[in-house]
C-alpha cells in the first residue's frame, strides 16, 4: 500500500462520519422545534405554560414567597410579641445582585407588586418596573435569596435557591421545597415576562 492509499483509506472513515452528521443535526433540530411549536400553539399560551424564548431578555418578578413557621434551626423567626419574619429577597444573576425587593413586615407569606403604585403608569414607563431583567441563556442560572430582615442582630438567612433559567417557564412558576436545616422557604412564585412586547402588557402582566 502506498503512502497515498493509506492516506485515503484513513481519512476515509472521518469523512463519511462529517457526511452523515449534519443531517442528524438538523433532524433532531427539526424535532425539538416541533415539540416547542406545540407547546406555543393556541391554547397553550396560559401564563407558565411556554418555554422561555433563547437569548430573549426577560422581567423577573418574585410575587409571593411562603416561609415556614420556624427557620432552619427550628426556632421561631423573631423574639418579642410577633415572632414573624421580615421577609425580603434579592436576585443574583451572573455574579451581580440585579434587584433587592423592599422588606414585607412579619408575615410568613410575603407578597410584592411588579410595579410601582400611582397613577403615572404610563408616563414613567420602564422606570415604575419592579422586576429584574436577564436574558434567557442555555446553562444560565438565577439565585434568589431569602433572608428574613432584623434590626438588632444580623439577619437570618432563610435560605438560597439556585434556578436553571431554561427551565422556567413564560408566566407563572409556582415552586416548592422541603424543609431542610439550610432552607426555611416553603414556597415561591416567579413571574417571567418576555421585555419583547407592550409596555401596557408587560404592567398588567407584573402587577
Ligand atoms: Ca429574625
Ligand atoms: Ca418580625
Amino acid at each position: 500500500m502506498s503512502d497515498e492509499e493509506k492516506t485515503a483509506k484513513s481519512e476515509a472513515s472521518p469523512s463519511w462520519i462529517g457526511f452523515l452528521l449534519p443531517p442528524l443535526v438538523v433532524i433532531a433540530a427539526g424535532f425539538l422545534w416541533v415539540a416547542v411549536a406545540r407547546q406555543d400553539s393556541p391554547g397553550g399560551t396560559s401564563l407558565g405554560t411556554r418555554g422561555l424564548r433563547n437569548d430573549g431578555v426577560y422581567y423577573v418578578h418574585v410575587s409571593q414567597i411562603e416561609l415556614y413557621p420556624t427557620s432552619q434551626d427550628d426556632e421561631a423567626w423573631d423574639s418579642g410579641d410577633s415572632g414573624a419574619p421580615d421577609i425580603r429577597y434579592r436576585i443574583v444573576w451572573q455574579g451581580n445582585t440585579i434587584h433587592q425587593s423592599a422588606t414585607d413586615d412579619n408575615t410568613l407569606i410575603a407578597e410584592w407588586s411588579g410595579v410601582s403604585d400611582g397613577t403615572l403608569d404610563k408616563l414613567l414607563g420602564e422606570e415604575m418596573l419592579k422586576a429584574a431583567q436577564i436574558r434567557a441563556l442555555k446553562d444560565g442560572k438565577l439565585t434568589v435569596h431569602v433572608e428574613d430582615v432584623d434590626t438588632l442582630t444580623p439577619n437570618d438567612p432563610a435560605g438560597t435557591i439556585e434556578l436553571e433559567i431554561m427551565e422556567l417557564r413564560e408566566g407563572a412558576n409556582d415552586l416548592s421545597f422541603e424543609k431542610t436545616k439550610d432552607l426555611g422557604i416553603k414556597r415561591i412564585l416567579i413571574r417571567m415576562v418576555s421585555k419583547d412586547q407592550s409596555i401596557e402588557e408587560i404592567v398588567r402582566k407584573l402587577r
